[in-house]
Formats: structure tokens, sequence, C-alpha cells
């Protein structure tokens, strides 16, 4: 029997090479590398669930998108829902600048899994990351803010995407993901 797809809408190839490793032994992911429009809210599951309804309805595909953000305590939650722009913009180095002599270092990822097939409703999934940021840039693995932040004291810049995977944001919203959808799967057959 040809194993299932399951089509990612993202540009970002770092979630991309996460998503396949947790998925590997169960059904396939293809990268898609489309625009859609990001709903301006404060909720991610509100832009992911909007992006899952917007790629499934254009594609005429199931689709899986996900919304992910920085949320620094010291700076009240910032960069958060502007966590892509302010990689983009200041970058990591702006992130340290803004944290410079900062002595809670507290910090959350945040992702919100959003998953939608056409003519359905949207169904999301939300993975937490409690660590802290560091002083200096760490490393060169990962992606994004992965260099400022640590999980244990261990640099996640540092981290292998196996070890990533064992307890990050993005491993707790896909696998709710993934179970939820082998059961969906198993209900069909
Ligand atoms: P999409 O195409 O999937 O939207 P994106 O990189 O623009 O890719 P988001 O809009 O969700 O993703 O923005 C999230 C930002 O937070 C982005 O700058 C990421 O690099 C960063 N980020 C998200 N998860 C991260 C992680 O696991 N490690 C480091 N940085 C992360």
């Amino acid at each position: 029997m040809p194993r299932h797809k399951i089509h990612f809408v993202t540009h970002n190839p770092g979630k991309m090479r996460e998503a396949e490793l947790l998925f590997r032994d169960y059904f396939d992911l293809e990268q898609v590398d489309m625009t859609y429009p990001e709903l301006q809210d404060d909720d991610p599951s509100k832009i992911a669930a909007y992006g899952a309804k917007y790629c499934a309805e254009q594609l005429d595909k199931p689709v899986i998108v996900e919304d992910s953000g920085l949320f620094v305590d010291a700076l009240r939650g910032f960069p958060g829902p502007y966590s892509a722009y302010v990689q983009h913009t200041i970058g990591n180095r702006g992130i340290l600048k803004l944290m410079a002599g900062e002595p809670n270092r507290r910090a959350e990822f945040r992702s919100v899994v959003g998953y939608c097939a056409p003519g359905e409703e949207p169904t999301t999934f939300t993975g937490v990351w409690w660590g802290e940021l560091l002083t200096e840039e760490v490393g060169t693995n990962g992606f994004g803010y992965d260099p400022i932040f640590s999980y244990r004291r261990f640099p996640v810049g540092e981290m292998t995407t196996e070890q990533k995977n064992e307890v990050s944001h993005r491993t707790r919203a896909l696998l709710q993901f993934r179970e939820w959808y082998e059961n969906k799967l198993s209900a069909r057959r």
C-alpha cells in the first residue's frame, strides 16, 4: 500500500527537517513553498487555523502549516507574534542587546501546528518549550533563535536535530498532530 502523504506549507527548511524526522516512520511529508496570508492576531492558534484552511482550499489537498515564535519574559513576551520579522531585522544580536545586563533570562518557544483538509474545518495543536536566553550566540546547528536559546544549560545551537526533537515546542505540537492523524486514518480504514 502506498504511504500516506501530507503537504507541509512552509518556507523554512529547518521546520521541514524536524518534522520529517518525526514523521518518517508514519507518513511522507512534502514541502510546499507557498506564501499564505498571515492573519494579524496575538493568538497563534488563529493564525495557524486560518493559514491551514487557506492553503487546503488553494491546493485542494490536506495540509499542515506551523506558526511559531519566541516569547521572552523580561521583554514582556517580545518578539512573540513578530518573531519572524524581528529575526529578519535585528536578529539574534539585536535580542541579545535588548537583554544586556538582564538577569531574568527566561523565555519560551511556542509552536502551533494547523491541519486542514479541503472542505473541512481546521484543527490546531500547540507545544511550548521553556528555556533561557544565552548572553552570546553559541553553536551553528538549528535555525533562527536556536543559537541564543538554551535548555537545561544545554545550548540549542549545539544540539543535533534528534536531540532538539526530543524536547522542542515543535515536537510537542507535531506529536499531538501525529497521534490525532493516525487515529483519523485508522477510523477511515
Ligand atoms: P514559515 O514559512 O513556516 O512561516 P517562518 O520561518 O517565517 O516559516 P514563522 O512565521 O512561524 O516561520 O516565524 C517564526 C520565527 O521564529 C522565525 O523567525 C523562526 O526562525 C523562529 N523560530 C521558530 N521556531 C524556532 C526554533 O525551533 N528555533 C529557532 N527559531 C525558531
